[in-house]
């Protein structure tokens, strides 16, 4: 008998191609719904720091695209943990990462779970990032404990910044919305 997860997920795998759009290098790879599926799909695939440069990996309930276009991500934004090559190793990523995924899948935010729209990890030539996406910048209570409890479960030192997709999407995020 396999252990159902609250949510449906859905792993998507950016692959960079300069030739073509953003939206068609995000390839669609597959839902899971069980621990053990997530265990399985886990073993599968490379590790996030193996990816070439350029590459993302998502994770996001079903039905929601790792876009900000979205319609449960455009009122959003997210929570962006630099990881910079220089004092991060490929181990220190990955764990982080795993770390993420199953605060993520578990349901780690109480009732603030619900905020959540999925995770992505950026691989970059210098500074990798992992964020998390949530559906409402303006529900600041959720957006923050959600900051909080990542910050401590990913033994996290160092600010991070909370960005609504608007404020990325038009380059105008002078000032991140939250912090913690
Ligand atoms: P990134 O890959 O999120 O981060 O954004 P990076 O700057 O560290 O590489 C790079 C570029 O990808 C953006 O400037 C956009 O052109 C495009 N892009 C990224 N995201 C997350 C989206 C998205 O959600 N929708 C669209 N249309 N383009 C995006």
């Amino acid at each position: 008998e396999k252990h159902p997860l609250q949510n449906d997920w859905h792993l998507w795998y950016y692959k960079p191609d300069k030739n073509k759009q953003w939206h068609e290098n995000q390839l669609s790879v597959t839902s899971f719904s069980t621990v053990e599926d997530f265990w399985a799909l886990y073993n599968h695939i490379e590790l996030a720091s193996n990816l070439q440069v350029g590459s993302d990996y998502s994770v996001f309930k079903n039905g929601i695209q790792p876009m900000w276009e979205d319609p449960r991500n455009k009122k959003g934004g997210r929570w962006v943990f630099p990881l910079n090559k220089k004092n991060t190793s490929a181990k220190d990523l990955d764990e982080m990462w795993l770390e993420v995924l199953l605060c993520v899948i578990g349901e780690g935010f109480d009732d603030e779970s619900d905020q959540v729209c999925g995770v992505v990890v950026n691989i970059r030539g210098k500074m990798d990032k992992i964020a998390v996406w949530t559906s409402d910048y303006k529900n600041a209570q959720a957006v923050l404990k959600i900051g909080r409890i990542l910050k401590q479960r990913m033994g996290y030192t160092g600010t991070v910044n909370y960005e609504a997709h608007e404020d990325t999407q038009s380059r105008q995020s002078n000032r991140p919305m939250y912090q913690c």
